[in-house]
């Protein structure tokens, strides 16, 4: 078998930048391949929708690789057992409504069910700042490579056009920040206590589009909302990200 270096090179810049450039327009831009993400991306995917997962990470997994406290088991909830299943995730019972499941087959499942769909994954690729234009609306994400934002390097950034964008960045709701920060209509309260059972119940009301073009999913949709935080039970991560999946195909149906 011939193998040629300049060749192998090629094959990876002219593919990339093909696909790259298919995937500037979205329907939907999933910011952030966490539970969440992984989820609204699956479902969005398969649903027939444009999507891409933009990660600034080397892989997605988010916080569900190291399950509690890096013991690689997650715990999902009755209501979420639907979603493990639905994925082909195994999982046991520990006492009724207690399923565990391993952390890494969840994160390879839920990653393999999003590719499977047809979701592009735009990995160690970072959002730092949205588009609004006239109509005041999220139209867009500004985005660079990871190594460029770690190492600080003055390089002007890409952009990307959405009809809709996801805030599943977790913990600290980046895009919401970022709209905050450029003086968007928008108030974050920040995420309270650990209170498991009000974060879980909670969470799906607090999956909505929170900034005209702007959805919160996941652990953003409880730290923009001022709600509690759950530990490492998964349930409502799976179930914000399946709400999310419907109501970013109704917003990119009225764009
Ligand atoms: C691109 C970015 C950017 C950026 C961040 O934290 P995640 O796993 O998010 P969720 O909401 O799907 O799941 C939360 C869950 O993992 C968790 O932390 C729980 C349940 N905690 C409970 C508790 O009590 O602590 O994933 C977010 C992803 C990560 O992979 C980041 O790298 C990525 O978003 N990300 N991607 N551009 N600017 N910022």
């Amino acid at each position: 078998m011939q193998l040629d270096e300049v060749t192998i090179s090629r094959a990876i810049l002219e593919t990339h930048a093909e696909i790259s450039s298919r995937y500037l327009d979205l329907d939907i831009a999933i910011v952030g391949g966490g539970p969440s993400g992984l989820v609204c991306a699956a479902l969005a995917a398969e649903d027939g929708r444009k999507v891409a997962v933009i990660e600034k990470k080397l892989s997605v997994g988010g916080g569900m690789w190291g399950g509690g406290m890096t013991f690689p088991r997650i715990v999902v909830q009755e209501e979420g057992k639907r979603l493990l299943d639905q994925f082909g995730i195994r999982s046991r019972v520990y006492k009724p409504g207690y399923h565990v499941a391993s952390s890494v087959e969840s994160v390879a499942k839920l990653t393999a069910a999003a590719c499977d769909a047809g979701a592009e994954f735009f990995n160690l690729t970072s959002v730092e700042d949205v588009v609004i234009k006239e109509d005041g609306r999220v139209s867009g994400l500004v985005i660079t490579t990871s190594p460029v934002e770690m190492t600080g390097l003055h390089v002007d950034p890409l952009t990307l056009a959405a009809k809709v964008t996801v805030d599943a960045t977790g913990h600290d709701a980046v895009v919401a920040h970022c709209v905050l920060r450029k003086g968007g209509d928008i108030t974050i309260h920040g995420e309270s206590f650990m209170w498991a059972e009000r974060a879980e119940t909670n969470i799906i009301n607090h999956t909505r589009e929170i900034f005209p073009g702007l959805i919160a999913c996941g652990m953003a949709a409880n730290a923009v909302a001022g709600e509690a935080r759950m530990g490492p039970v998964f349930g409502g991560m799976l179930l914000s990200g399946e709400h999310a999946a419907v109501l970013a195909r109704e917003i990119s149906e009225r764009v």
